[in-house]
């Protein structure tokens, strides 16, 4: 616990909270949602008297059974106690305005959490006067919300956002301050899957503890969804943590989406970077292929007490699946290892973008790639200004590639709306991962526009800048709202007597900005980036002379004397002068680069494409480009001039990577769908429509081929989400292109893509991933009706006739949602619709779909694993050429995982009586061999495997049977067994 939680977890509980998290591992509590479920509640029992005649349907939600089954809810707070919880959650995950908005109730938002957390708080405080001596603690859940602002779910349009930082502030404050209100000791933000969702709940939290004057200790819990071990926006573990280590917090933690075994990399990474306390709540398992999470209170507890023996546990518990049986056990597990020690994290910046970026002091130099920038490029300015955002994107990718470690995006420019244009660039930037790999700098002179940026960014950036200009009210001001953001921060060297152009102007400045940036804004020292204003040299005006000198030496001291504060500059303004003679200010950058990265220089925004290398600048122009930075001899200037027209124009071109443009017509489509480049596809595909003839044959051969491997690259976790989008929308401008041929082909019979009709089913509200196949589908040309979430099965059954759906698709993530799926499926063959069937969403697998849905519906009935595979399956069933083999296989394998289900799910017999029928076997019936002998299947690696397997022949004699055992598979062997989990310890060799 470092001093300054402790210190801020003011108040008894949280000081309590903090010392208890010092004597030992804490244990939070399992799931609410499980143990509600398990009541098997009805649509009465939600409603309660007070919402008898609610216009909409309510079960699911369970929050409100706050309101309506309170007693209920703190009898499962109080089994949590009993179990050993020393932390329980209110019942309040989805009690924004937001997430309500799904009933209709966005009303009731203050009131569901102030009676979530009474609630909570009667059950602990009953149970503490029932125990003397046990302390219990009540943590105010906070959901992630149902909506994503860093993704688009609108296929036309990628700078879209469903909702912005600022709803999603309005809503967690009013949901924290009720919280707040009604008695908790601790906030807890959940679940989450999306980075700015996370930022701007904190952000609102911190101006709710400033409202109400007092402040509770704050823990952070995210998900990782899938294999790529990212957050469902993108980021990878290091990289979240840098986008919220600055809210200070009490814990940071995994929960949800998987179980315990398959968090444990993310949790290892995790207690390494994060120098606060750690929590893991698990699900009970991966979702088996009913929808349950059924891994044992046994098997949970040895995971999570083998992630306590490792040193990574401060918090403990459960979360989807898990019951007081769980935490019990996870409690007895924990019990006898230490907590752990929060590791020492060398302090200096750490910003991220998808990725970390870690400016350690013995770091080199950190490019920033200056061409995003309206004022500094003519090329960029002319982009925005005609709303060319796409080519405006192609140079932020050429910055990424040609090196820049961060990008600077600049949209200050009078006959622009800066807040707009910073807004809509920077939402196209978060839906392009190869960009939004990196940090932003976000370079504007006005506040406002600076604010927009902050709301856009998941990582954790960089203010570009704030100075004393306007005195230090306003610079402490903003300096505090820039850290309530999560952003490190450029201070220029300006005062109120303006722009600081010496050496000691330059180092008062920036000596007053960090003792007051330090001591009164709590700023970082290590966040704090010091810019002593690279003004121009060469001007021809004596007193430039000595500019470049007066920047480096300032650097120096800054370096000596701001301990952990980081020094940059803009270098191309130093040689401005030379502007239309490229190799003279190519060389001036590069020797100004050197000096000044000697000097302690850490990052600078420079055109990453066009850095010559300081040894292969020739040395006559060199000396001559030295002479002026340096202010060597009075005549520098003019003898640099002189020079400058003898050389030629032979500066760098700006490369960028195209090496994969020499691969074939499938390969170069392959990589352009892989990579998400978008740049040559047009082209690609015309080539394609010459070989393959049709445009379907275009879409469903090579695209499809290109597409079908990021699929195997999303489902083995080499691709994350953001990614797969993007490949959508390469994807989307080949099928665009190929449009008007495949219309043509309509016109003369040929056939058009698909209607696809999607829903996520009634009693459940989950469409984050819905929305992803949607625009995956809407991408590939098909036309996709989305009717939403919680859908009652005769809209469903009505839109599809009215619209003449092609293909219908049923969402759903929540365990119950399967039994409506499966109820859909039987009121369709009820109606006698032969459209085929698309079943999709976390808790959905093959099984179950084999098993419940299929045999309710004659017609086709597909599992779609994920939204990468949308379109191959919906590919297969509208081509007629294909439907019937790709159906029949389908089937095939339902048949077979039925089959399999049967047998597993026979009732097992009792030993007697299992032994009463035991076979009786007889020698003379044992089963012939197909021969007897020795077969040699391989040669054997150097040394023989085994004496009897030796190559060459001869008696089996001496096998090692312990040898061979070490080359067999297990694995078929312990599933056919159902032995899940407990393969290592049987197995004394295992293979893998
Ligand atoms: N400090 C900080 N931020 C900054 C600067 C700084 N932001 C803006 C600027 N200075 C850094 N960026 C640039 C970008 C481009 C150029 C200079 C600085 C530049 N552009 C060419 C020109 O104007 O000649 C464009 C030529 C072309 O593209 O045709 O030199 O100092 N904190």
């Amino acid at each position: 616990m470092n001093a300054e939680n402790t210190k801020l977890a003011s108040g008894g509980a949280g000081a309590a909270l903090a010392e208890l998290l010092r004597e030992r591992i804490v244990i939070l509590d399992g799931a609410m949602g499980t143990m509600i479920q398990a009541h098997k509640l009805g649509e009465a029992d939600y409603r309660g008297e007070r919402f008898r005649d609610w216009p909409r349907d309510v079960r699911g939600n369970n929050d409100l059974l706050s309101l309506t089954r309170p007693d209920l809810i703190r009898e499962i707070h109080w089994l949590y106690f009993e179990a050993g919880a020393d932390v329980i959650e209110t019942n309040t995950f989805n009690s924004t305005s937001i997430s309500l908005a799904d009933y209709g109730m966005e009303g009731l938002a203050r009131e569901l959490n102030e009676a979530g957390a009474a609630n909570a708080r009667q059950a602990a405080d009953a149970f503490m006067a029932a125990h003397p001596g046990r302390r219990c603690f009540v943590a105010g859940a906070i959901g992630p919300t149902n909506k994503t602002a860093s993704l688009s779910p609108d296929v036309q349009n990628p700078a879209y956002r469903a909702v912005t930082f600022e709803q999603l502030a309005a809503a967690y404050g009013e949901q924290a301050g009720a919280l707040l209100r009604g008695g908790v000791d601790a906030l807890l933000v959940e679940t989450v899957f999306d980075t700015i969702n996370s930022k701007a709940a904190l952000y609102a939290i911190e101006q709710c503890f400033d409202e109400a004057g007092r402040r509770v200790p704050v823990m952070v819990s995210f998900t990782i969804t899938d294999k790529s071990g990212r957050t469902l926006s993108g980021q990878t573990v290091e990289a979240y943590w840098n986008s919220i280590a600055h809210a200070n917090l009490l814990s940071v933690g995994i929960n949800c989406a998987l179980g315990a075994a398959q968090m444990r990399p993310y949790l290892e990474e995790l207690s390494r970077v994060a120098p606060v306390c750690l929590s893991c709540y698990p699900n009970a398992g991966l979702p088996n292929a009913f929808g349950e999470f059924d891994e044992s209170p046994a098997a949970m507890a040895a995971a999570l007490g083998d992630f306590a023996a490792n040193g990574w546990l401060n918090l403990a518990g459960g979360c989807c699946g898990s019951t007081p049986e769980h935490i019990r056990a996870i409690a007895e597990a924990v019990r006898r290892h230490a907590p752990r020690r929060l590791p020492a994290v060398e302090p200096c910046l750490r910003l991220s973008g998808l990725e970390p970026l870690t400016v350690r002091p013995e770091a080199n130099f950190v490019n920033i790639g200056e061409r995003t920038n309206v004022a500094g490029s003519p090329k960029f300015a002319r982009h925005i200004l005609a709303g060319e955002y796409d080519q405006a994107l192609t140079i932020a990718r050429q910055q990424v590639e040609n090196g820049a470690q961060i990008i600077d995006v600049n949209m200050d420019e009078a006959l622009l709306d800066g807040a707009q244009a910073m807004t809509h660039f920077l939402h196209l930037v978060g839906s392009e991962p190869e960009i939004a790999r990196v940090p932003v700098m976000i370079d504007s002179s006005k506040w406002t526009v600076i604010e927009a940026g902050l709301k856009c960014i998941q990582g954790k950036g960089i203010v570009n800048s704030i100075s004393l200009k306007e005195g230090e009210q306003a610079f402490l001001e903003q300096a505090r709202r820039i850290r309530r953001y999560g952003a490190a921060v450029v201070v220029m060297a300006f005062d109120e007597r303006g722009q600081a152009d010496t050496f000691e102007r330059k180092v008062e400045i920036c000596q007053r900005s960090y003792e007051l940036l330090t001591r009164q804004a709590g700023f970082p020292p290590e966040d704090i980036i010091f810019d002593p204003n690279i003004l121009t040299v060469g001007t021809g005006i004596e007193e430039h002379n000595g500019y470049a000198v007066a920047f480096i030496e300032a650097t120096r001291w800054i370096k000596r004397n701001l301990p952990r504060a980081k020094v940059s500059g803009g270098v191309s303004n130093v040689s401005f002068s030379f502007r239309g003679n490229n190799t003279v200010r190519e060389a001036m950058h590069s020797a100004f680069l050197y000096h000044a990265i000697q000097a302690g220089l850490d990052m600078a925004i420079v055109n990453p494409g066009l850095l010559a290398v300081y040894e292969e600048v020739p040395k006559d122009l060199l000396e001559r480009v030295e002479d002026v930075l340096l202010n060597r001899r009075p005549d520098a200037t003019e003898r640099l001039l002189r020079f400058a027209d003898s050389v030629k124009q032979q500066g760098k071109t700006e490369t960028t990577d195209t090496a994969w443009r020499g691969g074939t017509l499938e390969q170069r489509l392959e990589h352009a769908l892989v990579k998400g480049i978008a740049d040559f596809v047009e082209a690609d595909t015309a080539e394609a429509l010459q070989k393959y003839g049709t445009p379907l044959a275009v879409i469903e051969g090579p695209l499809m081929g290109g597409m079908n491997v990021v699929g195997d690259l999303f489902g083995s976790g080499r691709m994350f989400l953001p990614q797969v989008v993007k490949s959508a929308r390469v994807m989307k401008k080949a099928v665009a292109w190929l449009t008007p041929y495949l219309e043509a082909e309509k016109r003369a019979g040929g056939r058009a893509q698909g209607k696809v009709l999607l829903a996520t089913v009634k009693g459940d509200v989950h469409d984050i991933g819905k929305n992803i196949v949607g625009v995956v589908l809407g991408c590939n040309n098909y036309e996709v009706i989305d009717l939403g979430v919680m859908t009652p099965c005769e809209k469903i059954l009505q839109a599809a006739r009215e619209h003449q759906a092609d293909l219908i698709g049923l969402s759903g993530l929540i365990t119950p949602s399967l039994e409506e799926m499966a109820h859909v499926a039987r009121e369709l063959e009820r109606e006698g619709f032969t459209t085929p069937l698309l079943i999709g969403g976390a808790t959905t697998s093959k099984a179950h779909t084999a098993v419940k849905i299929a045999p309710a519906y004659s017609q086709a009935v597909v599992h779609v694993l994920d939204a990468s595979r949308a379109v191959p399956v919906a590919s297969s069933l509208l081509n007629p050429a294909q439907k019937a083999g790709f159906v029949e296989t389908v089937r095939a394998e339902q048949r077979r995982l039925r089959e399999q289900h049967t047998a597993a799910r026979q009732k097992l017999l009792s030993l007697e009586e299992a032994r009463r029928r035991a076979p009786a076997f007889r020698y003379e019936d044992r089963p012939r061999p197909e021969f007897i002998g020795l077969r040699v299947l391989a040669s054997a690696p150097a040394g023989g495997w085994a004496a009897g397997l030796a190559p060459g022949g001869g008696v089996a004699q001496a096998l090692d049977l312990g040898e061979v055992a070490r080359h067999i598979d297990w694995s078929p062997f312990f599933h056919t067994w159902e032995l899940r989990g407990r393969y290592p310890a049987i197995l004394e060799h295992p293979t893998h």
